[in-house]
């Protein structure tokens, strides 16, 4: 059978070593093995206590996040767009207060795809701002949905795309109208990164000024011109920007196109960043930012030194975690999942491996991990049972599809939420996609089946409330000898805890007596251990003690 592993008693210690680039301690097997005894006598004297539930309590950022496309997620009013009031709507659905329940995600944070006044669908190029755009609704909106997510143990992060404005800020306006006079005196004449024609630099972008002998910076679109942060007064514009919303309750900020500010010069990149966010935490000590650099490690470990980062490495069609579902490299996965985690807290303490699967700009999970065969249950798993903050993408938790396709369009990424309920929500303009293609149920259908990834989405959000060590622990890679599974020993508050995937569409059978019983189990699959053998069904995780 495949995947079959035998552990002769001899065999266990060195087996069962961590296989990071520490030296092996010859001994560590025994310590191991004197701390499960260690373990095991706690354990029995506190039976009790460790099967009652805690409520959520979390106070830290070890959380799970939704990222919500406003737009596509819920519909309040009929116009088919959706809005902030469709949000509140949808409340219960994202985290009803009830850690146990068994229809609501249980998510502990929601990140808002940008809400300013904007004249595109997406709102990654803004008007205004101090403005929320009209089509999703009115300020007072979000101090709701603010209130309503802080009495559930819920952050609020919003998006700020600083990087550029639309091209009908006022800013914008202004600067093109000094330019276009020679009005030097203009306080917005420096406002955005412009060049002389014949002397505009060739690693970035420039669009012609209308009516001068100037380009103006413009690396996404000739819509979106580029900000100076060099001008010390565009610098105060973003800080006053972020100081408004925390004052009305928002918990942090999502941060668009962070390498763009000053586009082939990380050095000034990070500088910015490193004033902007020391500047912020002046204001909200414990505030929750992410920055977006879509770059592999070498680019964002230099970022992750001032904040955390969305890892890009493990994410989408490409990801780690796409090819250890493929086959053949969940070894290549862990091993990653262990230097990562420690590369990052030697570079910053304060940084958590921020994991997700897909998200706006990228094909969704169910295109390339079908839901029917079980792999997109433990493609998320390889990203809920990891180690800081994931970010769930609305509609990957109901196996939604949408990829850019020949229309070669980000719209077809951001699909309608399937609610099945009547919600009036309509696809962003510009989509092509199929909706033939949309064979997973929508969220009414997966409600009503205990085994829908839904369902499993909401499992492993419990598994992480339950189990704090998943998110917060020390993992050291176990050495399975399986290409098609992978585990840890997660180390947390002087215990040791278990986690293995088997990704494969074989039952995994360890001959093993180190544990000493199954905690939880995810995926399709069952898994069992009586001393001697463990078994785990295909496209299922363990965790064990
Ligand atoms: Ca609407
Ligand atoms: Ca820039």
């Amino acid at each position: 059978m495949k995947g079959l592993i035998i552990f002769t008693e001899g065999e266990v210690n060195g087996a069962w070593d961590k296989t990071d680039d520490t030296p092996l301690n010859s001994a560590g097997g025994l310590i191991m093995k004197k701390k499960l005894c260690a373990l095991l006598l706690i354990l029995l004297i506190c039976v009790s206590c460790s099967s009652k539930k805690t409520p959520d309590t979390t106070d830290d950022n070890y959380r799970v996040f939704y990222q919500i496309f406003v737009g596509s997620f819920s519909d309040s009013n009929g116009d088919g767009i959706g809005d902030l009031r469709g949000i509140i709507n949808r409340i219960d659905y994202l985290n009803d207060g009830n850690v146990d329940s068994k229809s609501s995600l249980g998510v502990q944070g929601i990140w808002l795809t940008p809400i300013f006044k904007s004249p595109s669908y997406h709102k990654y190029d803004a008007s205004d701002y101090y403005v929320i755009d009209p089509a999703f609704g009115t300020q007072d909106d979000l101090d709701e949905l603010i209130r309503l997510c802080h009495e559930r143990n819920m952050l609020v992060i919003l998006d700020l795309a600083i990087n550029h404005t639309a091209g009908d800020h006022e800013w914008f306006k202004q600067f093109t109208m000094a330019h276009q006079n020679n009005d030097t005196e203009n306080k917005y004449y420096d406002y955005y990164v412009y060049a002389l024609k014949d002397e505009k630099p060739v690693n970035r972008s420039f669009c012609d000024l209308n009516g001068t002998a100037e380009t103006y910076e413009c690396n996404f679109s000739y819509t979106m011109p580029e900000l100076n942060f060099d001008n010390q007064d565009v610098r105060n514009e973003v800080l006053d920007i972020a100081a408004y919303y925390l004052a009305k309750g928002v918990d942090g900020f999502r941060f668009d196109a962070a390498k763009y500010v000053y586009l082939n010069n990380n050095p000034a990149s990070t500088d910015f960043w490193k004033w902007y966010s020391n500047e912020l935490r002046k204001i909200k000590k414990d505030i929750y930012l992410v920055g977006e650099v879509w770059s592999g490690d070498g680019e964002t470990d230099l970022y992750v030194k001032e904040m955390n980062c969305f890892n890009f490495t493990v994410s989408g069609a490409d990801g780690l975690i796409a090819k250890a579902v493929a086959g053949g490299n969940a070894d290549t996965y862990a091993k990653y999942v262990v230097t990562y985690q420690d590369k990052i807290r030697k570079l910053n303490p304060d940084a958590m491996p921020i994991y997700f699967i897909a998200n706006h700009d990228m094909d969704r999970a169910a295109g390339y991990l079908a839901v029917i065969n079980g792999r997109a249950y433990i493609g998320a798993n390889l990203y809920l049972l990891a180690p800081g903050s994931p970010f769930v993408y609305y509609g990957e938790e109901i196996g939604m599809k949408g990829a850019r396709g020949s229309a070669n369009t980000d719209a077809n990424r951001r699909l309608a939420m399937l609610w099945g309920d009547g919600d009036s929500v309509k696809d962003p303009e510009g989509t092509t996609y199929d909706t033939a293609n949309q064979i997973n149920g929508t969220v009414s259908d997966q409600l009503q089946d205990k085994n829908s990834l839904l369902q499993h989405y909401m499992h492993l959000i419990r598994i992480r409330k339950n189990y704090p060590q998943i998110a917060r622990g020390t993992y050291t890679q176990l050495n399975l000898e399986n290409k098609n599974a992978c585990g840890f020993a997660i180390e947390y508050e002087e215990e040791t805890t278990y986690l293995i995937h088997n990704v494969s569409n074989t039952e995994l059978i360890i001959k093993t007596d180190m544990f000493k019983e199954i905690l939880e189990q995810a995926g399709l699959n069952e898994s069992s251990y009586t001393k001697g053998e463990l078994k785990i069904g295909p496209y299922t995780s363990v965790i064990l003690k």
